[in-house]
């Protein structure tokens, strides 16, 4: 249960009921929810992002095109250690290093922090490319109008409406995705390379050489293995913002896309992705510490 030592997570709020839609606050809730720190969630208003880092005196960690600073959640602040953090990657680095193996499962397993951060990176520029096809962000009735005119200054233009991707080129920019998708699905078969055939039908012959037998590719849910880590919740959050914020069919499209293998994805995130039920988590939590605990006396064994 949270108390008052708990860390408190800032996130951005949507329209009532409160939920997480963006996709960083997605990665560290993830990430806390994975690891089982209790935490309480201090929702804002986007347009006070700004107000509450500088606040708390977190200097922002990205700049807008004209070069002002430009204000970001999730921030968590951490009484216990008086750790106050406004980037998800350093806070991701912070729990592992606070929270650390055997009491709490590892999010980012030894020797892969590089090899996160850019797999973060990858993820993030991805998923940006599409980010127009998200324009049913739940943002509350009272602000909505301040925030559409905070991205159409942003952006240069005179309506947020402009923005909106409609009929063919929206269509198009559907299929970009999928194949942009198709190509990150390689990374959930560990098999055929990194050829298109391993999520086409066909394929070359030593492609298919290197299939699996039916029913024994690796399909996911997790990039690795029978846990999620922190590129699980990467990849996570950015579903998660496509689930709350796309049209519900085109949602629908995506979870098939790739034999389901997106669907499978966020279904499989599902017992970490709940905002203040953590309780139901804690069991599964422990069961994933214990297993961590078992591999570290392994490798210690080696
Ligand atoms: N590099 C930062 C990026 C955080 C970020 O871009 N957050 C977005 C939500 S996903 C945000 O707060 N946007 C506020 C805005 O657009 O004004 C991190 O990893 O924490």
């Amino acid at each position: 249960m949270a108390s008052t030592d708990s860390i408190v997570f800032y996130d951005i709020a949507s329209a009532p009921p409160l939920r997480t839609f963006s996709p960083n606050p997605w990665k560290t809730r993830l990430a806390l929810n994975l690891k089982g720190i209790p935490y309480r969630t201090e929702w804002i208003d986007m347009p006070d992002i700004a107000s509450l880092r500088e606040r708390l005196g977190v200097p922002a960690t990205r700049t807008l095109p004209d070069g002002s600073p430009y204000h970001t959640l999730p921030v968590i602040n951490d009484p216990s250690t008086g750790a106050i953090l406004g980037d998800t990657f350093e806070i991701a680095l912070y729990l592992d290093r606070t929270y650390p193996c055997p009491t709490y499962p590892v999010l980012i397993l030894p020797n892969t922090t590089g090899l996160t951060a850019a797999f973060n990176a990858h993820i993030d520029g991805l998923f940006t490319k599409y980010v127009a096809l998200c324009d049913q962000m739940p943002w509350d009735p009272r602000i909505a109008d301040t925030v559409k005119s905070i991205f159409a200054q942003r952006f240069g233009i005179t309506s947020y409406e402009d923005l909106q991707l409609k009929g063919e080129a929206r269509e198009q920019t559907l299929a970009a995705l999928e194949s942009a998708l198709g190509e990150l699905a390689k990374a959930y078969r560990h098999t055929g390379g990194t050829t298109d055939y391993v999520w086409r039908p066909t394929g070359t012959e030593s492609a298919l050489a290197q299939r699996p037998p039916p029913g024994r590719e690796q399909t996911g849910p997790y990039l690795d293995g029978e846990r999620p880590a922190y590129a699980d919740c990467i990849v996570g959050a950015w579903l998660k913002m496509m689930e709350a914020c796309m049209p519900p069919e085109e949602w629908a499209r995506v979870r098939t896309w790739q034999g389901g293998l997106w669907g499978g994805v966020v279904d499989g995130l599902e017992s970490i992705c709940s905002v203040d039920k953590r309780r139901r988590l804690e069991t599964k939590v422990r069961a994933m510490a214990d297993e961590d605990e078992a591999h570290q006396d392994t490798d210690e064994q080696l």
